[in-house]
């Protein structure tokens, strides 16, 4: 990512934030005078103070690719004048998708991080990316957040994709908002996807910004909490006379409902009959957001930026602030649990969410504190390797914009730079209170394919650029298959491959292919069979000799069993390890398509030596010669992997994706109800020579909701087609 530093400097007017919690430089309960526009409307430095935790709001906006999560994070950006023009992505100008390949395609491929005030707090937002291929940017932003704002579009169905950032908020326990996006646009329905979404959710799911449609587009708002209505132009809410619409008594008596259930009382005034107060109502929707039993619900849109400032107002309200979050649960070294208040003045305790090598600052590591404080004069203890690097530089990013900060307190986020010892889901903390936090949990890759490098020479140039790529993004892995001598690339989907090569090629100057990378097919016997081998040679003066029998036999296990039955010194005792040493240098290649034999007893029982040309390397050729012999007469036999899948599948999938496991070769084990709701668990045994495409078939398939685990179990008999097909392979290969 290219990274731009507008402003390096130490500025006078910095201040800190006070060790009591309460925010310094601004008093919430006075008005503030904002500064008299400049001619630049955005500060192009941020120029933000320090908040505290409970003036700083972390959002992570997650949710289906193109429901308009980075488009409403710009209108945000926008209102809050944290960039001076509202970003389309249609234009590539976006604060949020900055990098080329982001422009290129229009979408976003990892959580950008930017900041903006608004009514005397701060509001880190974490834009992460929909594409089911950069999900890994999903769990880096709720890891920093205490809340998730789920994005979708009005007229959407309850997409996958909200569908899957509820579970990754859900598996940290961490606050949930939704934004119906698209609003604005012609026939947008926002009460069909407000339906779709109660369905699935139920009575947690409560409107509180909620449209008057006319023609099929939002005319104006109202907010419920409030009983105001306004209609919108350029982001700027006038207030309306109160629309007559059908809709609003009836959302009314839901988010009614909703507030009610959180609150013994409020449910006995609710249930006899009496209206609720608008401050009862806001603190009881403020209630069920931090316990999680209220996703408020608001209509907006990022292009029209309608509704953007009552939401901005609503994170302010009633998303959790770090402090009120109340800290972490870690372990210390010897794995007790250690609770971290969110503590301005506690010991440090912070964790990496994010890393990005960047060419032109080096390494930056975004991380959230969540108790103490960083500055750059206390050295970085990185509890994974119990040592201590020297801070580096502290910095506050908004997209590709970057500010020198002096700390980065409790409760907030920032990035420091050239931390070399630092990896994403790490721990920083004070040496003297050691704490491991919990790291970031990724998704395993699911696709790997093999690397051709394009030009001969540059494959060290290869590896040391997706060590890096490996760096920011965990969900890519790089290895090395010692077996096939093959560089493998694994990752979540074939459009972050893609974006891999492109990477290589854009920073580290190399160009890749990916092709199927090879299976390790392996040989064994199914017969018996005894055999000479037989080595003399005479060159001049010195001879070699070396004449062993050799009985062939089938075993259950893999390696390679020698014995020996030799009587009366037919062959001598000390040419034996030779022989053994000729065996197990001719099993790594088989006889049919020369990949290494299992299986294979072979025992040594009669020979014969010469007493002066005999060696031990005659003998490990003897030995050779013995094994070419008995593998041609004991039936040998190709076998393939095969692995243990765990497929979770959706109810309605279910038949398509047996069938296509059943067209893959493979045996279904059993099959029942999954953990998770609608969803069925398949276990089978698959060859894992046909298993490829299956992350990209069952994504198709399954819209993206099916997962899959699939292990390596053992070797079996490959059917006769699949062996003749590897045996041509490897003669097809071998010519060429
Ligand atoms: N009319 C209208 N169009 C919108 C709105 N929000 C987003 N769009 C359009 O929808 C497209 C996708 O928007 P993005 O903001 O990139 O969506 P995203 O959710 O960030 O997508 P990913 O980054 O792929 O996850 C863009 O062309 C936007 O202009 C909206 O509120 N109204
Ligand atoms: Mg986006």
């Amino acid at each position: 990512m290219e990274y731009v530093t507008i402003y390096v400097d130490s500025f006078a007017d910095r201040r800190e934030t006070a060790p009591t919690g309460k925010q310094t430089g601004s008093d919430p309960n006075k008005k503030k005078k904002r500064a008299a526009p400049t001619q630049q409307r955005c500060k192009e430095v941020f120029h933000l103070k320090a908040y505290d935790a409970n003036h700083i709001r972390n959002i992570a906006i997650a949710g289906h690719t193109g429901k308009g999560k980075t488009s409403l994070a710009e209108a945000m950006l926008y209102l809050a004048k944290a960039s001076d023009r509202l970003g389309k992505i249609a234009d590539g100008n976006t604060v949020m998708d900055f990098d080329p390949e982001e422009k290129k395609r229009q979408c976003s491929l990892s959580t950008a991080v930017a900041p903006l005030e608004w009514k005397d707090c701060k509001i880190n937002l974490l834009d992460a990316p929909g594409k089911f291929d950069f999900e890994g940017g999903v769990y880096e932003a709720m890891r920093a957040a205490e809340c998730a704002l789920i994005v979708t579009a009005a007229g959407s169905d309850f997409d996958v994709g909200a569908e899957k950032a509820i579970k990754a908020a859900d598996a940290r326990g961490i606050a949930k908002f939704f934004a119906i996006t698209r609003v604005d646009a012609e026939n947008s329905d926002f009460y069909k996807t407000f339906e779709a979404l109660k369905e699935e959710i139920g009575a947690k799911l409560c409107p509180v910004v909620v449209p008057h449609m006319v023609g099929g587009k939002a005319e104006s708002y109202v907010n419920l909490c409030s009983g105001k209505a306004f209609s919108y132009k350029n982001g700027k809410a006038t207030p309306v006379d109160m629309p007559s619409d059908p809709h609003f008594d009836e959302m009314k008596e839901v988010l009614m409902e909703a507030v009610a259930a959180v609150d013994d009382d409020l449910m006995m005034k609710y249930f006899d009959g009496e209206e609720l107060t608008k401050e009862e109502v806001i603190n009881g929707l403020t209630k069920g957001v931090e316990t999680g039993e209220i996703y408020p619900v608001y209509a907006c849109s990022g292009v029209t930026m309608d509704g953007v400032d009552l939401l901005l107002d609503a994170l302010v309200y009633s998303a959790p602030a770090p402090a009120q979050a109340g800290g972490e649960t870690g372990k210390d070294d010897n794995d007790n649990d250690v609770e971290i208040k969110c503590d301005p003045n506690g010991p440090l305790a912070a964790v990496c969410f994010k890393t990005v090598a960047d060419p032109f600052v080096g390494k930056m590591s975004f991380v959230k504190v969540i108790s103490g404080k960083i500055t750059a004069d206390v050295p970085a203890y990185v509890a994974r390797t119990g040592s201590s690097e020297r801070m580096g530089k502290l910095i506050s990013v908004r997209g590709n914009k970057q500010e020198d900060i002096a700390a980065i307190n409790a409760g907030d986020i920032g990035v420091i730079t050239k931390l070399n010892s630092l990896d994403t889901g790490d721990t920083i903390c004070d040496p003297k209170k050691v704490v491991h936090l919990d790291g970031v949990k990724f998704p395993a890759p699911s696709l790997t394919m093999a690397i051709v490098v394009k030009k001969k020479g540059e494959e060290d140039k290869v590896a040391a650029g997706l060590r890096r790529i490996m760096g920011e993004d965990p969900t890519v892995v790089f290895s090395t298959n010692e077996e096939t001598r093959e560089m493998l690339l694994s990752g979540l989907g074939e459009q972050q491959l893609d974006i891999v090569l492109a990477k290589l090629k854009s920073k580290f100057g190399v160009e890749i292919d990916l092709k199927i990378p090879k299976v390790a097919y392996r040989e064994t016997i199914r017969k018996s069979c005894s055999v000479q081998g037989r080595h003399k040679k005479q060159t001049g003066g010195s001879g070699q000799f070396g004449d062993v029998w050799i009985r062939f036999e089938p075993h259950d296990g893999d390696e390679l069993i020698f014995e020996s039955e030799v009587v009366g010194g037919s062959v001598p005792k000390n040419y034996f390890p030779a022989v053994e040493k000729g065996l197990q240098e001719a099993v790594q290649k088989g006889p049919l398509a020369g990949y290494p034999v299992v299986g294979l007893k072979a025992v040594l029982y009669d020979g014969s030596y010469h007493p002066v040309d005999s060696n031990d390397m005659a003998f490990r050729t003897a030995a050779k010669i013995a094994y070419k012999n008995g593998m041609a007469q004991a039936a040998p036999v190709i076998l393939e992997p095969i692995g243990d899948l765990k497929v979770y599948i959706p109810d309605a999938n279910l038949g398509d994706i047996m069938g296509d496991i059943t067209k893959r070769r493979g045996r279904v084990m059993g099959m029942g109800a999954a953990d998770e709701p609608k969803m069925q668990e398949l276990v089978a045994e698959v060859p894992m020579a046909e298993m490829g495409d299956f992350s990209t078939m069952l994504r198709s398939v399954t819209a993206g909701r099916g997962y899959f685990t699939l292990t390596f179990a053992r070797y079996e008999d490959a059917p006769g087609n699949v062996a003749q097909k590897v045996i041509e392979d490897a003669k097809a290969e071998a010519e060429e």
